[in-house]
């Protein structure tokens, strides 16, 4: 929103005297910030605050964001603003095109206050590290913590310090009991805590399976769309279709859509892969969550209401209250535990620069060929596409732990580093040595045959070891384990893969690493 210029005179102190009189506080909000139950708002009233909302250049192009990403947030943000304004606030809304737009978060509170008085700034904490070390270098700037999720980051520090182990199913059974959800009192509805065991099944094309709800994009979402065109033709991703919900009625509606559609079948296909099924039973929503359109204890009483309505079966409503209750809220406990030194974690010392495949989807395996694509599609892969092709991919080639997490926090229009740094460094690339995960997810060929119908049409042989046919997970695998047999042998979860190893013939395994060699070096 652009005041008229000249409208009232400057007072000596630099505030316009009739702002200052009406106007004593300034909250910005960030683009993941996007609801207006946000603790920077909380008790303030409307008429004496200015909200102030910025799309910036720097915020923009810290990491190459897909271009669908870009889209999605920028819409988000202005359908929020909008709604804001229909609550009453009184929103500076600041595009990326405007003219002025001095480029990052900083420069624009200050420019901000120059144009409207010093007023005093008040902000719910920042994701990322990197956001929170620039706001709290702003002058006259009080920080409110960010309420939205169940545990806080003291809390969590608490929790951790001092234990030999952390390990998600401790924390989330401690946050089950905390918050009642999916109990009995103290026992945990349907006799178990998790129901992970159930969730393996292998999809099958006779499945009915559903799409997200997908939305056609209103006026202000065309002019973003065309914004994007227009300022980032060059980053990676297809920008249409472009079906995200941008306001928070279209993602609540997402979500109910899944309950009633999917979510009976999430347990059971959790873990599935199938070409050209892009979600499967997959909720599809961490966009719309991360962002702020969706709440996390919304979500997670929904859906224990649905178990307890008898609408879906336990290892459902487990499985999805485990990924939000548990993982989301233990994977950002660790990074602000572990940060800033968690971002350059390597505890293989992997060092490959990111092979190009990642970008041009150029190679002849069928999964990563898959992947890949579909990432660029729709700037979306579920959790175990990511965890067990494109991450063990990286993991077992060791590319450099970094470049990795700039990829999937680029790519994605989930990605937030609070939420993805964890996934990539400590889930995916072992990176942290096991602080997170109790061993690597180090898979070969046969993992994602069982689990997907990839293989069917890939020109490699999932089933041989060596040679130019053989599918190259299985080759890799068994090279990162002889590249990390002394660290994985003293991990009870991987001995039994070293001890193999070792079992091998000389001949074997000098097949092996030849097939793995001379992969490498047409990789590189
Ligand atoms: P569903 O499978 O339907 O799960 C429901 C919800 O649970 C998700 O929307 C999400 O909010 C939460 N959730 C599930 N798994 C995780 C997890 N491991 N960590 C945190 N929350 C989880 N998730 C992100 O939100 N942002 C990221 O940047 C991100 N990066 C990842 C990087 C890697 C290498 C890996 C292995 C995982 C990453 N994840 C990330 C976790 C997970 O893959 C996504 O949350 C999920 O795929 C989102 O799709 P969905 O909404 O269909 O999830
Ligand atoms: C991801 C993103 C993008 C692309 N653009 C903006 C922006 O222009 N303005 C803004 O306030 N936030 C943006 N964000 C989100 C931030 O980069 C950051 O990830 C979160 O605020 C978490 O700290
Ligand atoms: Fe992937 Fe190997 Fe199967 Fe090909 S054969 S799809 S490379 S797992």
């Amino acid at each position: 929103m652009r005041r008229p210029a000249g409208r009232c005179a400057w007072s000596p102190d630099g505030l316009r005297a009739s702002e200052a009189g009406l106007k004593n506080q300034l909250v910005l909000i960030l683009g993941d910030q996007l609801t207006p139950a946000i603790s920077s708002l909380r008790g303030l009233d409307p008429a004496r605050t200015r909200v102030l909302m910025v799309e910036v250049a720097a915020e923009a192009s810290y990491v190459a964001h897909h271009r669908k990403k870009l889209a999605f947030v920028f819409s988000a943000m202005r359908h929020f603003a909008a709604e804001l304004r229909t609550d009453g606030w009184d929103v500076e809304y600041v595009r990326l095109d405007d003219t002025g737009n001095s480029g990052s978060l900083a420069s624009e509170i200050e420019r901000f206050r120059r144009r409207h008085g010093k007023l005093p700034l008040r902000v719910t904490e920042a994701g990322e590290y990197r956001v929170a070390e620039i706001l709290r270098s702003v002058a006259d700037v009080t920080i409110v913590p960010d309420d939205r999720f169940f545990i806080s980051s003291a809390e969590f520090a608490e929790w951790a310090e001092g234990r030999s182990q952390l390990r998600m199913e401790h924390f989330y059974r401690m946050i089950r009991r905390r918050t009642g959800i999916l109990m009995d009192g103290d026992k945990p509805l349907g006799g178990k805590w998790n129901f992970d065991s159930d969730n393996r099944n292998a999809a099958t094309r006779d499945l009915m399976m559903t799409q997200p709800l997908q939305f056609t994009p209103d006026r202000v979402t065309r002019e973003v769309l065309a914004m994007v065109t227009e300022n980032f033709p060059d980053n990676f991703g297809n920008l249409e279709p472009f079906w995200f919900a941008v306001a928070r009625r279209d993602a609540g509606a997402a979500f109910e859509d899944f309950v009633s559609t999917r979510l009976s079948r999430f347990g059971d296909y959790q873990d599935a892969m199938l070409v050209g099924e892009k979600y499967l039973y997959h909720a599809a929503i961490a966009q719309y969550l991360n962002a702020g359109l969706l709440d996390a204890r919304h979500l997670c009483w929904v859906v224990d209401s649905a178990y307890r309505a008898g609408k879906v079966p336990i290892n459902a409503a487990e499985g999805f209250i485990r990924q939000i209750l548990g993982w989301r809220e233990y994977v950002r406990g660790i990074y602000w535990w572990r940060m800033p030194g968690y971002a350059d974690e390597n505890a293989l010392g992997a060092s490959r620069p990111l092979p190009a495949l990642y970008w041009t989807g150029d190679t002849d395996m069928a999964c990563l060929a898959s992947c890949v694509a579909q990432t660029r599609e729709e700037a979306y892969a579920h959790h175990i596409q990511r965890l067990m092709v494109t991450g063990n991919f990286a993991l077992l080639v060791g590319v450099a732990p970094a470049e990795v997490h700039r990829w999937y926090l680029a790519v994605y229009a989930d990605a937030y580093e609070w939420v993805e740094l964890p996934n990539t460094i400590g889930m995916s690339q072992f990176a942290d040595g096991g602080l997170l995960a109790s061993k690597p997810y180090a898979a070969s060929g046969a993992y994602i045959n069982r689990m997907s119908d990839y293989c069917h049409g890939c020109r490699y042989d999932v089933k041989s070891r060596t040679g130019t046919n053989a599918c190259p997970f299985n080759f890799l695998y068994w090279d990162f384990i002889a590249r990390h047999a002394t660290m994985l042998r003293a991990n009870p979860r991987m001995r039994m893969a070293a001890d193999s190893w070792m079992r091998f013939s000389d001949a074997e395994r000098k097949n092996v690493r030849a097939s793995a060699r001379n992969f490498l070096q047409a990789l590189r």
